[in-house]
């Protein structure tokens, strides 16, 4: 009897010893955590920030992080790796605004929480934890405000529009058509995507200065394809910030630069600095905290009047 016992608590023992093993996700003996992040293979400053602020919190938690940099379909296939990985949480900064209702179901069934990352999708919101981002309409709204305003309610203004699947993209453009409806003299002559790169923006530009269109506002969804429509002003022998105002949206380091060598009027602040807020939405859940559906950052305008007031000078 008494061997039978001993035998028991030897047994009882070794079960507890596996216990940390055994964990859900691929939380380690020590408690640490692995975390992936499926970034956008995207051509633009704003987007290495993002990733860098993303590495910096990993590294300052002592999170391992598994950094994965596709585009959309290589995004789901990183996300179902990450699923067999085993990994504690997700950080998705998803391309597309659709197309991920599979894989998040997927990742539900397996346990792991998946945050939203700087955009939104259109899966079902019990499919993900958080989304933390700007508010896109509300920034469009703001560069229409201002554009209205410079033009006093009459002229001629060309839009760069970002990726036209993406959820940014789609609600920068609606916020600011919003405010362009309550202008009837304020044309909007021109729409395109400028793929959110400096490069293509450019291209963009370079065409409608070719087919002889004109106007006197660009108003890009982002810096990148700010400062390409720049480099095709210039280009033509124009002076952008002068000859045609120009407003984008991000306020990374190259547009403040842009603005104090005059080529640049404005830009609306959208914070690539997510890493602190995402890993913290992660370690909650897991700790069975409550975390809000939608975590917004407050965003400002910077033009010419103001810009030596934002405290880093971009991002
Ligand atoms: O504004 C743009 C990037 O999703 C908020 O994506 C982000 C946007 C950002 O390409 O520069």
């Amino acid at each position: 009897m008494k061997r039978k016992m001993g035998f028991l608590i030897v047994l009882a023992a070794a079960l507890l010893l596996l216990v940390p093993s055994l964990t859900a996700g691929g939380q380690k003996d020590d408690g640490s955590l692995t975390v992936g992040f499926a970034q956008i293979k995207e051509d633009s400053p704003w987007r290495t920030t993002e990733t860098n602020s993303v590495q910096q919190e990993a590294e300052r938690l002592g999170i391992e992080l598994k950094l994965s940099v596709t585009e959309q379909a290589g995004q789901i296939a990183a996300l179902r790796d990450f699923i067999a990985q085993g990994v504690d949480g997700i950080l998705l900064a998803p391309q597309t605004r659709s197309g991920w209702d599979e894989v998040l179901q997927e990742a539900k069934d397996a346990g792991i929480p998946v945050v939203m990352l700087d955009r939104g999708v259109d899966a079902p919101e019990s499919l993900w934890v958080t989304q933390i981002s700007s508010d896109f309409a509300y920034e469009g709204r703001v560069a229409g405000n201002w554009v209205a305003e410079k033009l006093n309610g009459k002229g001629k203004v060309a839009e760069l529009f970002g990726d036209p699947a993406a959820d940014p993209a789609i609600l920068r453009s609606e916020g600011f058509m919003e405010v362009m409806a309550s202008f009837p003299d304020i044309e909007v002559v021109e729409s395109k995507t400028g793929e959110w790169s400096q490069d293509k923006g450019r291209q963009v530009v370079e065409a409608w200065l070719a087919a002889g269109v004109k106007f006197d506002v660009i108003y890009a969804h982002n810096d990148g394809m700010a400062l390409g429509a720049i480099d095709a002003l210039k280009a033509a022998g124009m002076d952008p910030g002068d000859d045609v105002l120009i407003i984008s949206v991000d306020a990374i380091k190259a547009a403040f630069e842009a603005m104090e060598r005059g080529d640049m009027n404005a830009t609306v602040e959208c914070s690539p600095l997510l890493g602190p807020l995402g890993f913290e939405a992660i370690m909650k859940t897991i700790d069975g905290k409550p975390v809000d559906k939608y975590i917004i950052n407050p965003d400002g305008l910077y033009d010419l009047d103001n810009y030596k007031d934002h405290p880093t000078m971009g991002f």
